[in-house]
């Protein structure tokens, strides 16, 4: 039997997603964890032009990453556009529709030492609303010493904090925007959110919420697809230089609706 939106998603959570940024998801994805770990395997084989991975100085595992290849991967697909996501996504951000904007792949091999920073998403998307999540569903059990952590109502604080690629260079050349803080020097002053996490969880949170990982210190894989969604309010913005991730054959207007067949409407399904 499948269940719908209200069913695996209780008021309580969308409320919790609404005024903390992240909230956690028990299960919802089971039934499509086995072709989304068939699908990573295959997308390593075939990456796509945005794909980037980093392979750490020290000569450790890598951290391969790809983006926007949800709808070349059977298992993907499957994922983003058969399970009940695009109804999650609707509801948690009180929502009429949900629009999948991309999906970001992030496997950190074995022993991998790259650390995600803290950083808030909002910054290096094409697209801008008060409408927006993001789904992070790990492929792998993650422990909670080592599972992705958010900071509780960072995503009303009303900031843009100055986006980095992961290994530490700005994305957008002379950018003065104000630099993401140093939360791990803050964290007693902070509320952290996070969890240990099994395959068919999923952790949904805010484009605005400020959010990091640890390194993958553990003799097991840490496979994750993030999918990302935006609703009513979402407009096309123009930054400052290519975002992330890039569209260099798409042509908008800073502040047109979102849309276009990139972006395609899952909720309500046609
Ligand atoms: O999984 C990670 O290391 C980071 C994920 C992330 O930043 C995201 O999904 O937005």
């Amino acid at each position: 039997m499948t269940l719908n939106a209200e069913e695996l998603l209780s008021d309580v959570q969308v409320e919790q997603f609404q005024s903390k940024g992240a909230v956690l998801l028990k299960g919802v994805f089971l039934d499509w964890v086995e072709s989304a770990q068939a699908a990573i395997e295959e997308n390593k084989s075939n990456p796509s032009w945005r794909e980037r991975t980093y392979r750490p100085d020290d000569g450790g595992a890598p951290f391969f990453q790809d983006y926007c290849v949800w709808s070349q991967f059977d298992g993907y697909k499957a994922l983003v556009a058969d399970s009940p996501m695009p109804a999650l996504a609707a509801r948690l951000m009180t929502s009429k529709t949900a629009r999948v904007f991309h999906d970001h792949i992030l496997v950190k091999e074995p022993g991998n030492s790259v650390v995600t920073p803290w950083h808030q998403d909002q910054p290096y998307y094409l697209v801008e609303g008060q409408k927006t999540v993001s789904f992070w569903v790990p492929l792998d059990p993650v422990p909670r010493e080592r599972t992705i952590e958010y900071v509780a109502g960072s995503h009303q604080w009303g900031k843009s904090f100055r986006p980095k690629r992961f290994d530490g260079t700005d994305l957008f050349e002379n950018d003065t925007s104000e630099a993401v803080p140093d939360v791990d020097a803050e964290r007693d002053n902070l509320e952290i959110l996070g969890w240990a996490v099994e395959p068919g969880d999923a952790v949904a949170f805010s484009f605005r919420t400020l959010h990091g990982a640890p390194a993958n210190a553990s003799p097991t894989r840490r496979r994750v697809i993030s999918v990302r969604w935006v609703g009513d309010d979402a407009r096309f913005v123009k930054r400052a230089g290519t975002t992330s991730p890039a569209f260099p054959d798409l042509d908008y207007e800073d502040g047109a609706p979102f849309e276009g067949p990139n972006f395609p409407l899952l909720y309500p399904a046609s």
